[in-house]
This record gives structure tokens, sequence and C-alpha cells, in this order.
């Protein structure tokens, strides 16, 4: 059994996050999690809060609060959310912790100690009127690239690219909306990326495991030819800059920058976890201490990669310790919200809390899985999203379950019948399921979330077909044991439809599960379709049948969402 290191990127703590945010990368980090647990793998699943640097800032001051109090809650609040969303991570920790301090201080220790850390001057934006440097998010203006008149200091939310706050045309304080702006002279620390291009294309061309869209944009990167990176802020919220192990002079005002401590959040978050469940995480982490037999794999959204596949592996190449790096990184695409993007800045799209007040977890898993921005951004719509639930999830899977498992308890007094011998029916779908599982676990293998979902919606449309076929109501009365095998089939069949949905819809397939009585130990990836469909459960054993596993999505309640969420832009 492999063991498998699982990491979303680190949601920011600054308010809750859309489905876009949970769609492009901690769904089907969970997803991709669960599923190598039926397999049987070890898998080590691990989250965070990402809550330094000027995003926690200003939603703290936005929401008039002390930074450090609002991290608190905010965290509450993301993890509760994570759970009611099924997010089954062995720890959701925070970059705010003490490990996240103790290890980002000692990368930084490293980097120096090896001449990869030069202290410069460097001009930075100063607010006069709030009598302070305005570093990334603190000042906003046009974007140079595209034009967008809301760009932010460290990146443009429209087209994506990552900005240095003085090349912002017609820049303003996100603070005050001052423009009383000036470019003033500050000592930073910088990261010598450009000593280390080399080593990172080497490393990058190595990689194996990464789908194209992770590598064409880590060798976009690293084309352009990598810079030095400064990773300090003048800001006070952040992890403190030492030397020593003590206070480095000249930085008492400054912390490191937020991506520089994030990604570091990893390891630490595990440490985390090990300490408060008794686990060794260099094990994980360290390929001196049994690491090296580890799959790491990285989930994130597209605008992310840089920073994983670069600047981290910087930080941690650099360190020359022998820490463990990413082997598969899956990158999405953006889901966008009609036209323009989810945001979270202006309130655009639906939210994490605002989802499940409308519908269980299962229906918003399953489409933003089976539907996920994959191959290019993806489209949001009511429509959309009513035509995918109703005929994936009400029709085809909901159907099919619930009309086995209701005429075998009234012909078959709710007990699994004996009788019968397989036929031609049940080779065909043998065979059709066979060959379904197998397609399912390698697009899982592969993350490719979109042709997973396409393989199990068949597979449980295999289900209808399967009834249509083999028709056990034409047959109750004129020879009960052809009737006898089709419900047998038909509810082994319903058995394994459950087993294959577990990653996405964990809480519908637990259902199905319960109600056929299947023991948690039996709910393990099949490893022979075949035998599931002849033996899943024994003949005699009670059921129930669940109640409607999926509610259809009305045409009133389309218009009311749209309504209440907007739809145009
Ligand atoms: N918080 C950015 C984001 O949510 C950032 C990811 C950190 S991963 C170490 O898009
Ligand atoms: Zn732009």
């Amino acid at each position: 059994m492999a063991r498998i290191l699982v990491t979303s990127a680190l949601p920011y703590i600054n308010g809750i996050k859309h489905l876009g945010n949970l769609a492009g990368s901690m769904l089907p980090a969970d997803v991709y999690v669960r599923f190598q647990r039926l397999r049987g793998h070890e898998v080590l699943a691990i989250c965070a809060t990402d809550e330094h640097g000027t995003p926690a800032e200003l939603a703290a001051a936005a929401a008039g609060q002390d930074v450090a109090q609002y991290c608190n809650e905010q965290h509450e609040v993301q993890k509760a959310l994570g759970e009611r969303f099924n997010l089954a991570w062995d720890h959701f920790g925070r970059t705010s912790s003490d490990w996240n301090k103790r290890l980002t201080q000692h990368f930084a220790e490293m980097l120096e100690a090896n001449g990869l850390i030069a202290e410069v001057v460097e001009k930075q934006v100063y607010s006069i009127d709030d009598a302070r440097f305005l570093p990334d998010r603190y000042v906003e203006g046009t974007c140079p690239n595209c034009g967008f008149e809301k760009a932010r200091g460290d990146q443009c939310d429209n087209c994506g690219k990552l900005l240095d706050p003085i090349d912002l045309i017609e820049p303003y304080s996100a603070v005050s909306g001052s423009k009383n702006l000036e470019v003033r002279d500050t000592r930073h620390l910088q990261l010598r990326q450009t000593e280390m291009e080399g080593r990172i294309r080497a490393w990058v061309d190595a990689a194996e495991g990464w789908p194209p869209l992770a590598k064409s944009i880590a060798y976009k990167w690293l084309d352009e030819g990598l810079r030095d990176r400064t990773i300090t802020r003048d800001l006070k919220w952040g992890v403190p800059v030492t030397k020593d192990g003590a206070p480095r002079e000249g930085f008492e005002d400054k912390v490191f920058y937020v991506w520089f401590d994030a990604p570091i959040g990893y390891i630490s978050a595990t440490a985390e976890w090990a300490e408060a469940t008794g686990n060794d995480w260099e094990s994980w982490w360290r390929t001196d201490k049994g690491a090296d037999d580890v799959s790491y794999v990285q989930f994130m959204g597209k605008d992310n990669v840089a920073f994983h596949t670069v600047s981290f592996p910087a930080t941690i190449l650099g360190s020359q310790e022998p820490w463990k790096t990413v082997d598969k990184l899956k990158a999405f695409n953006w889901l966008n919200w009609y036209g323009g993007k989810f945001s979270t800045s202006s309130k655009r799209g639906v939210f994490m809390d605002q989802a499940l007040e409308l519908l269980p977890a299962d229906y918003w898993r399953w489409y933003l899985t089976a539907y996920a921005p994959e191959g290019g951004d993806a489209q949001f719509t009511w429509e959309h999203f009513q035509g995918v639930i109703n005929t994936d999830l009400a029709n085809v899977l909901g159907n099919f379950v619930n009309r086995i498992l209701k005429f075998a308890a009234s012909r078959f007094d709710g007990v699994i019948p004996e009788g019968g011998e397989p036929g031609e029916h049940e080779a065909w779908l043998a065979a059709e399921v066979d060959q379904r599982l197998k397609a399912i676990a390698a697009h899982y293998d592969a993350m490719e979330f979109r042709k997973a979902g396409a393989e199990t919606r068949a597979l449980w449309a295999a289900g209808n077909e399967y009834l249509t076929r083999a028709e056990p109501w034409s047959h109750f009365k004129t020879d009960r044991d052809k009737a006898a095998i089709g419900v047998r089939t038909g509810i082994n069949l319903a058995v394994l439809s459950a087993i294959v949905a577990q990653p996405v819809i964990p809480e519908t397939a637990a259902k199905i599960l319960h109600a056929v009585g299947v023991p948690e130990g039996k709910r393990t990836w099949p490893a022979d379709a075949g035998a599931v469909l002849l033996d899943a459960l024994p003949r005699g054993l009670e059921f129930t049948v669940p109640d409607v596993l999926f509610a259809k999505v009305e045409d009133e309640q389309i218009a009311e969402w749209s309504e209440r969420f907007g739809g145009a832009v």
C-alpha cells in the first residue's frame, strides 16, 4: 500500500470561500483523498487557513476587528464549513501557528546560511495620509498589463498577472483611498532565485506526475527568467524576521511575506497534526526519515501554480535539507459566474455557507467535481446546475436505486432473494461494469475528475439499462427465479454504484450502503466487479428502502435563486 500525502491550496482567512474556490482545490483534493483511501492506501490529508499578509489585515480592518481575533473566528467558520461539506482532512491547521513561525524562520535562516538571502534597499509605495507603507493589496490601481481598474498591488484579478505595487497606474491606498502616495526606500530580504534557476529547472524537468497545465505554467515562468524575490514586508501581522534565533536588526517592524510562509504551512500543519495525534510528521516530509516512499500530491487553482512550482521549491531546495517535494501537481482553471468571476471582495456568486442553505453538500459536490473547471474555464449557470442534478443524481442514480429497492421490498419481503442463475443479461452487465470500474479508477489516479464523473454516471446508467433488459417485474409471476436473479443483481449493482460514488457524494452513498446493510469494512473499492454483482450481499439479508435520495431542483427554485444571487454581470 502506498503512502500518499495530499494538500490543497490553503484558503485565505479573509472570509468564507465561494464555490469557485471550493471547486478549484479543496473539493477535488478531498475526492482524491477519499478515492485513495477506498483503495486501501495510507493517505494523509492536510489543509489550513492562510492567515497572514494583507488579505488578512484588510479583511479584519473591514470587519472592525483586531486581526488575531478575526483570524481565530474565521478559522473556526471555515473549519466548520469544510466539515459540513464533508472535507475529510486529517488536519485543518493555521499558518499563524507556532509551528509555522518556527519552520518559516528556520527556512529563512537555512537559505541565508546557504548564501541565498540578500539584504537590499527597495522602493515601496508609502502613504503619507496613512503614515505607513502599502505593500501588496494595500495599494490598488490600474493594471499595467490589461488596464483593469481595480488591480491589487500583488496580482491583477482580471488577467492574473503578478504585479509589483509600484507598477500600478494611478495607485491609491486600499486603507483610506488616499492618492497622496510616494515611493520610499525600505530595507528588505530577497531570496536569490536567480541563483537557483538551474536547480529549479532541473527539478521541473525531472517532474513526471504533473498534468500539462501545471508544467506549462512552470516553464512559462522559468522561460521568462526568474527574478530575486522579496520575502519580507512592512507589516505587523505575520511571522517576525529573525537572525540566529533573535529579532533581526532593522526588521523589527517587518514580517515575512505571506507567500513565503504559507506553503511552509503544509509542513507545519502536518507537524500540528502529528503532535495532536501522537504521529510522526517527519516520516511524511523528510526524505532522510522515511518520506522517500511518500507520493505527494498538491491541488490548486492555476493562479497558485507559479508559487508551488518555482517559489516554494526555491525555499525547499535552497535549504539544502532533505525535504520532500511535490510529485503530482493538479491545477484547475476558473469556475466562472455569469460571464465574470466569482469574487470574494465584490461578493459575486454563491458562497459555501449559502450553498448549504439551498441544498445538501452532495448536490454541490457532484456538480462541482463532475463538471470541474478542468480542460478550460467552466461556467456556472443555474440552468446547467439544475439540469445536471435532475439528470445525473435524481433520474440516473436516485431513480435506479429506488426503483430496484422498492420493487424488491414489495415483492420479496425486504430480503435479498435466493434462486436463479446468472444469464446473458448478467454477463453483459458484468463486462460493462468491469470496464467502467477500471476506467473510473484510472481517471481518479490521473486526477481527471470530469472523466471520472462521466464514467461514474455511465456506471449508474448501466443500472437502469440492466433493469430494462432483465425486467424482473415481468418475470415475477411466471418465473420467480428469473425475477430473483434480476433483483439480487440489481441490488448488488446498487451497492456497487454507491461504493464508487463514495468519493464524490459520501453522504448519499452511505445512506444507500446503510439501507442495504453493507458494513463499513466492506465499502472499499472492489477488485472484482463481477464478484460484487453476484455476491455483495448474502441471500436472506434484510434491507430497507431509503427515502428519496435526491429531490429534483424545480423551476421555481431556480427562479428564486437566480433572483437572490443575481445572474447577469
Ligand atoms: N491562500 C491563495 C489562494 O487561496 C493562497 C494559497 C496559499 S497555498 C500555500 O488563492
Ligand atoms: Zn490585469
